[in-house]
């Protein structure tokens, strides 16, 4: 709670109160701020460079047919974005999940930003796999697919783990 801003909000919700007048010099600045702000970008941005480490998919304890897939997302290069995901389980669902407050919710697609790890975690980022068929039991190897807008598709080589008896690390 209270941190779920964070996602959303940010520095492009402050807004500018300019005094009313100067409107030719006021939008000379803009330009020049806007300029400024892409030769910055193109220095700090170049190709990502993704690796997807420590992918791991386990199933949901309480709901049939469900599981989290968590990850870390390294990236070496600049700024990409996830924009959708996807399972070769028959009739399965992936979906991207962000935490808001205690509830998942769906999210179309996750901003990676440049040269960081970005890890999905229970009770953070992840990835949700859900209506598994029956015969997905624990132990069946399957296939995720990552699509990223510059990167393109990554595919993540997976085998189904049990619920852990203890939640660890959490
Ligand atoms: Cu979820």
């Amino acid at each position: 709670m209270g941190k779920d801003k964070e996602i959303h909000g940010g520095a492009a919700e402050r807004k500018t109160t300019a005094p009313r007048g100067g409107r030719g010099r006021l939008s000379a600045a803009v330009i020049i701020i806007f300029m400024a702000a892409a030769l910055l970008t193109e220095c700090h941005s170049g190709p990502p460079k993704i690796s997807i480490e420590n992918a791991k998919a386990v199933m949901s304890a309480g709901i049939y047919g469900e599981a989290m897939v968590t990850m870390t997302i390294k990236n070496e290069g600049g700024a990409d974005t996830l924009t959708g995901v996807s399972t070769n389980i028959p009739g399965a669902t992936a979906t991207f999940h962000i935490m808001e407050g205690q509830r998942m919710a769906p999210e179309r697609t996750v901003d990676i930003p440049g040269r960081k790890s970005m890890i999905f975690k229970t009770g953070g980022s992840h990835v949700m796999l859900e209506n598994m068929p029956r015969s997905m039991a624990a132990g069946t190897p399957f296939t995720l697919t990552l699509n990223f807008a510059k990167s393109g598709q990554k595919q993540i080589h997976l085998t189904l783990e049990k619920t852990p008896a203890m939640p660890m690390n959490m």
